[in-house]
C-alpha cells in the first residue's frame, strides 16, 4: 500500500552519497567523510558529511578549542585540580574577568583575569572566522548571504557584552563572566545594579521579538506542517497555483485573522524577529551605565515608573535622591 511520505515517514531512502555541486578550480576540498544515521534521518537529513573545512574552518575550531582549553583549565585549577570535583562543581565554576583595578588595560596579571582577556580573544577569533565561513560559504554556493547577517546580529550582542560596553565603561570588570550559573549571576546582578533592566526599552523590544520569533516560528512550522499532505514543503512549486497547499495555508490565516502572509514573506518576518532580537538587546545593553544609570529612577522621569516611597536611599548616578 502506497503510504505518505513527509518528515515524519519512517521510510528512508538509502542512496549513493550526494558529495554536492562541484567546486571552482582552486577551490579548497571538502573532505569526503560519509556516514549515514537513521537516527539522523528521523529528524532531517540520513546522510552525514562531506564536510568543508577550508582555512575559516580550521581556524575558527583552533580558537575555539584554545578558548575551551583555557577555560576548562582555569576552573580545573579552581578545584585543585581535583577531575570529580570538576564535574561535580562544573555548573558553578567560573573564570571572571579583570577587577576594576585594572581598568580596560589588556595587561593584567594571568591569574587576575589575564586568562580572561586571553580567552576571550580566543572565543572572539573563533566566532568571527566562524562568520567568515558562513559568508565565504554561502557565497560559493551562490546563495544570499542572510545566515551570515542574522548571524553577526547575534554576535553583535555578544560583543556589546564582553567588549564594547566594557571599553565604552573603561572595565574589563563590567565583562561577562565565563561559567554557567555564573553568567547567569552576573546577568540578575547586572539587572539590580543598573536600577531593573525591565524598565529599559530595549529590553522590552527584545522579548517581544523574542517572544514574536517563538510565536511566528510555531505558526509557520504547524501551518506547513497541516498542508504537507498536499506538499506544502515544496514551496516553490506551489506559489501561484489554486488549490495548492500555499493557498490553503494563506486561506486558513485569512479565514482565522482576516490577513495572511506570504510564502516569502513569513520568512522576512521570521528572519527579522530574529535579528532585531539581539540587535535591539544589544543596544539596550549599551546604553546602560553609559546613558542611563538607572532604569528605574530613568523610567520615573519618564512618566512610566511611580516614584520609590521615600527611603531615603541615593541614586547612585548622584542625579537626585530616590523620591523626591
Ligand atoms: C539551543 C543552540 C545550542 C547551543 C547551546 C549552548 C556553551 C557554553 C561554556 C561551561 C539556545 C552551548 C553552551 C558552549 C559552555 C562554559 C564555559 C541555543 C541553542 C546548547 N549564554 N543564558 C544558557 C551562553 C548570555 C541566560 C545556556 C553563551 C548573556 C539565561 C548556555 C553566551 C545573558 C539563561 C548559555 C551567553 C544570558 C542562559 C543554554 C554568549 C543575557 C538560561 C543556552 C557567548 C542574554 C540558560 C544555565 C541555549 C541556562 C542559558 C550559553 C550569553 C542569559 C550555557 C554561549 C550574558 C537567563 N546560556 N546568556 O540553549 O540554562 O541557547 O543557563 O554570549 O536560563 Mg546564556
Ligand atoms: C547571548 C547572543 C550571543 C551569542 C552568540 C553565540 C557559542 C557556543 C556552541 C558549538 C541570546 C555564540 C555561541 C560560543 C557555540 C556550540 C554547541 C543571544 C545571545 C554569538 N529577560 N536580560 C535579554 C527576558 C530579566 C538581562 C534578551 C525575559 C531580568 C540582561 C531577552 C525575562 C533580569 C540581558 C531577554 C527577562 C534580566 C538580558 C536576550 C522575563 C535578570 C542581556 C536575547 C520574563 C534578573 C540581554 C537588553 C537573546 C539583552 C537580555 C528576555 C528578565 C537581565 C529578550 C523573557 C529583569 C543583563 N533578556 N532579564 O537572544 O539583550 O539572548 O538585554 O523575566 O544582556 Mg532579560
Amino acid at each position: 500500500m502506497a503510504r505518505y511520505q513527509n518528515i515524519f515517514t519512517q521510510v528512508q531512502l538509502i542512496a549513493p552519497n550526494e558529495g554536492g555541486i562541484a567546486l571552482p578550480q582552486g577551490g579548497e576540498p571538502r573532505i569526503a567523510l560519509f556516514s549515514r544515521s537513521g537516527l539522523m534521518g528521523r529528524l532531517g537529513q540520513g546522510q552525514l558529511g562531506p564536510i568543508y573545512l577550508g582555512w575559516s574552518g580550521l581556524a575558527s575550531v583552533m580558537f575555539g578549542f584554545l578558548a575551551i582549553e583555557i577555560i576548562g583549565l582555569n576552573m580545573l585549577a579552581s578545584v585543585g585540580w581535583d577531575p570529580i570535583q570538576f564535574v561535580r562543581q562544573l555548573p558553578w565554576l567560573a573564570l571572571e574577568p579583570p577587577g576594576p583595578e585594572y581598568g580596560f588595560t589588556p595587561f593584567v596579571p594571568l591569574a587576575e583575569g589575564g586568562w580572561w582577556i586571553l580567552a576571550g580573544f580566543s572565543l572572539t577569533t573563533s566566532i568571527l572566522l566562524w562568520w567568515v565561513r558562513t559568508y565565504r560559504r554561502a557565497r560559493a554556493l551562490g546563495m544570499g548571504t542572510h545566515i551570515a547577517w542574522a548571524f553577526l546580529a547575534a554576535i553583535w550582542l555578544y560583543l556589546v557584552l564582553g567588549f564594547i560596553r566594557p571599553l565604552f565603561m573603561g572595565s574589563w570588570a563590567e565583562a561577562v563572566p565565563f561559567g554557567i550559573f555564573p553568567h547567569l549571576d552576573w546577568t540578575a546582578a547586572f539587572s539590580i545594579r543598573y536600577g531593573n533592566l525591565f524598565y529599559n526599552p530595549f529590553h522590552c523590544l527584545s522579548i517581544v521579538f523574542l517572544y514574536g520569533s517563538t510565536l511566528l516560528f510555531a505558526m509557520h512550522g504547524a501551518t506547513i506542517l497541516a498542508v504537507g499532505r498536499y506538499g506544502g514543503e515544496r514551496e516553490i512549486e506551489q506559489i501561484t497555483d489554486r488549490g495548492t497547499a500555499a493557498e490553503r495555508a494563506g486561506l486558513f490565516w485569512r479565514w482565522t485573522m482576516g490577513f495572511n502572509a506570504t510564502m516569502e514573506s513569513v520568512h522576512r518576518w521570521a528572519w527579522w524577529f530574529a535579528v532585531l532580537t539581539t540587535l535591539t538587546g544589544g543596544i539596550g545593553i549599551l546604553l546602560t551605565g553609559t546613558v542611563v544609570d538607572n532604569w528605574y529612577l530613568w523610567a520615573q522621569q519618564h512618566q512610566f515608573a511611580p516614584a520609590y516611597p521615600d527611603t531615603g536611599v541615593i541614586d547612585p548616578a548622584g542625579i537626585r535622591s530616590v523620591g523626591e
